[in-house]
């Protein structure tokens, strides 16, 4: 019975870390370097695609795939490092992160929305989708930017 109690007091608190999605970076300064490295990672990524769709490296439907590939997962990572006390240090993040939390999170949703057109049009082995879809994720990274960061 006491078992039973400790087991369940153990699983709320394993269930609330987890929801505490911070709790994985044991300093501000540690979130605020890994969303930095993991939109470094996306951006170099992001830069190989666009440069095949306009034109200037060649298309290599297989490459293009492998990038995709990255940046569809690594760009799933920086929004859990937005956490509390991560507005202040090294970082061109702005205010507005933290005082509408609901727009930030649309803006999120919609580079995952764009993403994932570009991973269906990575598929196709088109140019030409590469090119519609590249620019929608282009348009989600500079839509947030321009609300969400400093220049
Ligand atoms: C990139 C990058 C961005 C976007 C944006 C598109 O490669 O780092 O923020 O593309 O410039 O407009």
């Amino acid at each position: 019975m006491f078992i039973k109690q400790i087991a369940r007091v153990v699983g709320v608190f394993a269930l609330l870390s987890a929801m505490c999605a911070h709790a994985q970076f044991a300093k501000p300064e540690d979130a605020i370097k890994y969303r930095k490295a993991a939109m470094t990672i996306m951006n170099t990524h992001f830069a190989r695609i666009a440069a095949m769709a306009q034109g200037k490296i060649p298309f290599d439907a297989k490459v293009a795939q492998d990038n995709e590939e990255v940046f569809a997962t690594v760009s799933k990572l920086p929004w859990s490092a937005f956490g509390e006390g991560t507005d202040k240090g090294d970082t061109k993040a702005k205010a507005e992160i933290w005082s509408d939390q609901a727009k930030f999170k649309a803006a999120q949703d919609k580079l995952l929305a764009e993403s994932l057109k570009l991973n269906a049009a990575v598929k196709t082995g088109k140019l030409d989708d590469l090119n519609v879809a590249f620019k929608g994720v282009g348009a989600a990274c500079k839509g947030c930017h321009d609300g969400f960061k400093d220049k």
